[in-house]
């Protein structure tokens, strides 16, 4: 089963959307296996988003993601790396369609709500960067026959 890592970001936290995007990944049917509210420290943003350490606004994202608790989860699930980025929907919310998250709550790229990972290889990095492996549960539940 494939996992990956989603971040309610803290323009998210701030306006009570938790609730509502833990809602959506669990009534699709993926499984949440690690969940936690954290304040990320400079050098952890700075490693996770170390592919935008050239753009002009890597500065901004840092001090954005850094600026209040995230609420930072691991997914699992058949295929829930691609299906999670389609239920984000675009980066910038400007292209997102109608019934993603960002396509629901987002307006700017800067606040865009949510973070999840890319591909299978961005998904290994990040749960290993914000989760000890002791944080995150395997476990069988009785709606996973009625799942696949
Ligand atoms: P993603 O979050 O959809 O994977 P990336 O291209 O990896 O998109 O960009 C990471 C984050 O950087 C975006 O979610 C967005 O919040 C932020 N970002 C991207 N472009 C800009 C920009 O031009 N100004 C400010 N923030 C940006």
């Amino acid at each position: 089963m494939e996992r990956t890592f989603i971040m309610v970001k803290p323009d998210g936290v701030q306006r009570n959307l938790i609730g509502d995007i833990v809602e959506r990944f669990e009534k699709k049917g993926f499984k949440l296996v690690g969940a936690k509210l954290m304040q990320i420290p400079t050098e952890l943003a700075e490693t996770h988003y170390g592919e935008h350490s050239d753009k002009p606004f890597f500065g901004e994202l840092v001090g954005f993601i850094t600026s209040g608790p995230v609420f930072a989860m691991v997914w699992e699930g058949e295929n829930v790396i691609l299906t999670a980025r389609k239920m984000m929907g675009a980066t910038n919310p400007t292209e997102s369609d109608v019934a993603t998250i960002r396509g629901d709550y987002g307006l700017t790229v800067g606040k865009n709500v949510i973070h999840g990972s890319d591909s299978p290889e961005s998904a290994a990095r990040e749960i290993d960067l914000f989760f000890d492996s002791k944080e995150l549960i395997s476990y069988e539940k009785d709606s996973d026959k009625w799942t696949y």
